[in-house]
């Protein structure tokens, strides 16, 4: 089995795409992972927003919460169930360290977001910035992973209006934006359904963020 792992193309200063960065054989561990964490609990919620808009993404955090309405990390899921958050496994830590490395920069993360995508879903243009201001400072990159469906994921500028480039993120593909590019505008523009790797019997896409700079 062929896999491009090593590869990696940077978009911009600090943002680094990494195609291939899984194995076929790994991309199915990770997403019968993900399907566990997401029917554990406490498991997916579809987050509402500070304006009361719906997310179309169902999302579940590991190690500290991320609240869309106060954009702050905390232990609980105040915004909607009050449970505690799952801890962050350090097999999965682990990965965003080993990510990181693979585009020559670390991370110690604390927090993962777990997204998953139906064959509808997006995510609207954004900076994280809730991270401590250090950690911004700083430029400790957030690292991504992708299983399932090919996304057209968007990078921008630093200001929302800026152009934007489209980099399709393949099933397996390693994303890490830091450096100059930890705050540019990103988002996913939609899902190319159908594209996912078949022996993953998967419908839309996972997306796993890694984090440093959640705790107070
Ligand atoms: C996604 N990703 O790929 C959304 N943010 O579904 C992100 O918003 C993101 O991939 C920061 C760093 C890497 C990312
Ligand atoms: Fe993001």
């Amino acid at each position: 089995m062929k896999t491009d792992a090593g590869t990696r193309i940077e978009i911009f200063p600090g943002a680094l795409h990494l195609p291939g960065f899984l194995s076929v054989a790994q991309q199915y561990v990770l997403g019968a992972r993900c399907r566990s964490i997401g029917t554990g609990s406490p498991g997916w919620y579809v987050p509402t927003v500070r304006g009361g808009g719906k997310m179309s993404v169902r999302m579940v955090c590991l190690g500290y919460h991320w609240n869309p309405k106060t954009y702050t990390y905390e232990t609980r899921r105040q915004d909607y169930d009050g449970q505690p958050v799952q801890a962050l496994p350090g097999d999965l830590r682990d990965l965003g360290v080993r990510l990181a490395g693979a585009a020559g920069m670390q991370i110690a993360p604390d927090v993962c977001i777990l997204n998953y995508y139906g064959v509808d879903g997006k995510m609207g243009l954004h900076q994280d910035k809730d991270e401590r201001p250090e950690t911004l400072r700083a430029g400790l990159p957030i690292v991504s992973v992708s299983i399932g469906d090919t996304a057209k994921f968007v990078l921008g500028g630093f200001n929302r209006k800026d152009s934007t480039t489209t980099v399709l993120l393949k099933s397996g593909d390693g994303f890490v934006f830091g450096g100059l590019s930890r705050l540019r505008y990103h988002g996913v523009a939609g899902l190319l359904p159908g594209t996912a790797p078949r022996g993953l019997a998967l419908n839309g896409r996972f997306n796993l963020t890694f984090r440093e700079g959640a705790a107070n």
